[in-house]
C-alpha cells in the first residue's frame, strides 16, 4: 500500500501531538494528586425537600457522636443553604451537597473544598479545615444569570475545651 510521504509525516505529527497531550494530562493528574470524585451516590433531585438529610430543617452542620462534623447543604439558583455555617477548626468534616435544579460548583478558597454539585447526585467532600475565620463559599460553575451572586459563608471557629 502506497502512503504519500507528506501524509505519513502528518500521521506521525498528529500521533506525537496526541501522545504529548495525554502525557501532560496524566502527568499533571499524577503529580498534583488530582482524581475524580469517588463518591457516587444518587438522589432524586425533584424530591430533595422530602428526603431526611436535605429537608430544610435538617440542613447545616451537626456534630456526630465520634466528634466529627457532618454538613448538609443545598446548592440552588442562586445560593447555598444554609447561607452561613459554623464548623470547628482541626476537626474531620464531611460536607454533603445536593442540588434540586442545575449544575453548580462549590469552592472555599484556601482549602481543598472544591467540587461540582450535579443534579441527581450527592457530592461529598471530606476535609479538616486549618485556619479560623470567616470565609466565602462560592459557586464556581456558571449556572445562570445570578451565578455571580451565588455564595454563602463558612465560619471556622476555634476548638472548644
Ligand atoms: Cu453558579
Amino acid at each position: 500500500m502506497h502512503i504519500d510521504p507528506l501524509e505519513r509525516t502528518w500521521v506521525v505529527v498528529v500521533g506525537l501531538l496526541t501522545a504529548m497531550m495525554l502525557g501532560v494530562i496524566f502527568y499533571t493528574a499524577w503529580s498534583g494528586d488530582i482524581h475524580p470524585p469517588s463518591n457516587v451516590e444518587v438522589i432524586d433531585s425533584t424530591r430533595l425537600h422530602l428526603t431526611e438529610e436535605f429537608a430544610e430543617d435538617n440542613l447545616g452542620a451537626r456534630t456526630q457522636p465520634d466528634g466529627s462534623v457532618r454538613v448538609a447543604m443545598v446548592a440552588t439558583r442562586y445560593g447555598f443553604y444554609p447561607q452561613h455555617i459554623e464548623v470547628p477548626v482541626d476537626t474531620p468534616i464531611t460536607f454533603r451537597f445536593a442540588t434540586p435544579d442545575s449544575l453548580h460548583g462549590l469552592h472555599i478558597p484556601g482549602t481543598n473544598v472544591d467540587t461540582m454539585v450535579i443534579p441527581g447526585f450527592v457530592s461529598e467532600v471530606n476535609t479538616v479545615l486549618q485556619n479560623t475565620g470567616t470565609f466565602p463559599m462560592y459557586c464556581n460553575e456558571y449556572c445562570g444569570l445570578g451565578h455571580h451572586d451565588m455564595w454563602s459563608r463558612v465560619t471556622i471557629t476555634p476548638k472548644q475545651g
